[in-house]
């Protein structure tokens, strides 16, 4: 099972979106092992973005994220990492593929509804930025043998 980081940015929020978006990840299968909401500081928007330091964008990025709260959420499944960024669709919202997050929810390039890990790597550094090891919660979802095919033994 992989763990993936996401966020709802402040223009989800701020259109009252946090339900819709959060049960599209729900109803693909994805669970949640944690879940706020809670106003980013700049320096915790400056860790996350910091691939991004320097590129023309950064710091209208870091003001936007900063600009509102956010609610953060962990997932877990089994790919989970690129199942959610499928289910974002491509970055800008004037891009993304209509039945994707961004492309159902979000016009603009910026404020683009969502935010999720790109990789192992980067989930092994953003999760720890949100959430500490004990608001994780591990539980088994009572439908868990609906979600995945348990008949040869592993889930799949
Ligand atoms: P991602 O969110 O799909 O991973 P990144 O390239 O990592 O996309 O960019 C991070 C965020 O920065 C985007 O989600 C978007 O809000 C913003 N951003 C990226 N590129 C641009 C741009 O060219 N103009 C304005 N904002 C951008
Ligand atoms: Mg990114």
């Amino acid at each position: 099972m992989e763990r993936t980081l996401i966020i709802l940015k402040p223009d989800s929020v701020q259109k009252r979106l946090i339900g819709r978006i959060i049960s599209r990840f729900e109803r693909k299968g994805l669970k949640i092992i944690g879940l706020k909401m809670m106003k980013a500081d700049e320096a915790l928007a400056k860790n996350l973005y910091s691939v991004h330091e320097g590129k023309p964008f950064y710091g209208k990025l870091i003001k936007f994220i900063t600009s509102a709260p956010i609610v953060v959420m962990a997932l877990e499944g089994i790919k989970a990492i690129s199942i959610a960024r499928r289910l974002m669709g491509k970055t800008f919202g004037s891009e993304a593929e209509p039945g994707t997050i961004r492309g159902d929810f979000a016009v603009s390039n910026s404020f683009n509804a969502v935010h999720g890990s790109d990789s192992p790597q980067s989930v092994a550094r953003e999760l720890p930025l949100f959430f500490k090891p004990e608001e994780l919660v591990e539980w088994e979802p009572a439908d868990i043998k609906w979600v995945y095919d348990f008949s040869g033994g592993t889930p799949e």
